[in-house]
């Protein structure tokens, strides 16, 4: 038994020698995106890769001699098939670097597979603070939900709300979302009376908000995934929860960009906290926006494409500081401490974290040019995510 395993480590050693070699010998650096391109969380993996191709597409497909192959893996968010499409790019496709991972546990479950393998593997999306600690292979180029929640939790009592429930899609980022929110908001003298979740997987909100409207808070703050914020507020209205007084707040991700202008005007004032809007007026962000829109049939991009689009940045350049080198090791050392402007505005790759380290904005759903936009009207600058200070 013992010698068995042994012989089959051996040969695994060896598969790894070999793998290495092919990899130093080929012209070509091979990137794995996996994202969800269909089921409940598509606009994300259509988000992403739009914004991957359109940063290739601008920087072109060759680095340090190297040249940029992206192969696109459609996970359907399904953790299993995640990992399972991971242990496939990184033993078959020799791929020096694994991406995308819609949502959390789909980054939880292939974390493992980064590590044994030492390939770096870069979250654009998923927000769970935890995930980076998952292993020392992972950076994330999204944000984090205690990031954008504490944010919310400082804004609202300021601003007439001193009694909340929460409303959370019950998994990873919701749980993260409600209790960094509760915690600092209960710190600033609010009241927390409900803590509701939600299954993420086809939820119905009428009980749950009844059950808010019976609570009658000053608001209700929600965290749902990108994608699922229009339903969450289209019932909000139809149940006239406005109408009774009750404000609803959250993170961006219910006034989602890919979604908003479609909300109609119900959505009009409602006020988030997050790391991107369509409308962040900056000369970079202009550029961005127009490009991806025309790249993209009118598409707007969200937050979930800016995290792409920063992805590849990090990427591109670690594979330009490591002179091409498709080692794991070379290209983590060179993701770390990355710095530099994203549409977002200024962003930064903790080196000891590996995490994003970026402004958060307070936003208000205002309608210019006859549609939809999150305007931003505040800025905490350099927010580092709250759960690694534990
Ligand atoms: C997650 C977080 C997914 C925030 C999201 O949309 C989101 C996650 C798909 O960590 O699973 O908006």
């Amino acid at each position: 038994m013992q010698k068995r395993y042994f012989l089959r480590s051996s040969a695994l050693a060896v598969t790894a020698l070999v793998a290495t070699y092919s990899i130093a010998q080929d012209n070509t650096f091979k990137i794995g995106l996996i994202l969800p391109m269909t089921g409940q969380q598509a606009s994300t993996g259509r988000q992403i890769e739009a914004a991957a191709r359109l940063y290739m597409a601008q920087n072109g497909d060759t680095v340090a001699g190297k040249k940029i192959q992206l192969i696109v893996k459609d996970d359907t968010s399904v953790p299993d098939v995640t990992k399972r499409l991971a242990q496939e790019l990184v033993v078959n496709d020799k791929v020096n670097v694994l991406a995308g991972f819609g949502i959390t546990p789909s980054a939880l479950a292939t974390a493992p597979i980064a590590t044994q393998s030492k390939t770096p593997l870069v979250v654009m999306a998923a927000a769970t603070s935890s995930i980076t600690q998952a292993s020392p292979y992972i950076v994330r180029t999204s944000f984090t939900l205690p990031q954008v929640a504490v944010t919310m939790a400082d804004w609202a009592p300021k601003n007439g709300i001193k009694t909340v429930v929460t409303l959370v899609s019950d998994y990873g980022p919701g749980l993260d979302a409600e209790k960094y929110f509760k915690e600092r908001f209960l710190f600033n003298g609010g009241q927390v009376p409900e803590s509701l979740r939600v299954p993420l997987r086809g939820p119905d909100f009428a009980p749950f908000l009844q059950k808010v409207r019976d609570l009658k808070p000053d608001a209700l703050f929600v965290f749902v995934p990108s994608g699922a914020g229009a339903a969450v507020m289209k019932q909000f209205l139809e149940r006239g929860m406005d109408k009774a007084g009750i404000k609803l707040i959250g993170t961006g991700d219910v006034t989602d960009d890919d979604q908003l202008n479609d909300m109609g005007d119900g959505a009009l004032g409602v006020v988030t906290s997050h790391h991107y809007s369509t409308d962040h007026p900056s000369p970079l962000n202009t550029k961005f926006v127009e490009a991806f829109t025309k790249a993209n049939k009118g598409l707007r991009p969200n937050f979930m494409a800016v995290g792409g689009y920063d992805g590849m940045r990090v990427i591109y350049e670690a594979l330009r500081v490591s002179k091409g080198q498709g080692d794991g090791d070379a290209l983590l050392a060179a993701m770390k401490g990355q710095i530099f402007e994203s549409p977002r505005g200024p962003i930064f790759i903790d080196a000891q974290t590996r995490d994003i380290v970026q402004n958060v904005y307070l936003r208000k759903v205002e309608r210019k040019n006859g549609q939809l936009y999150n305007v931003e009207f505040a800025v905490i600058k350099d927010v580092k995510d709250p759960g690694k200070a534990k």
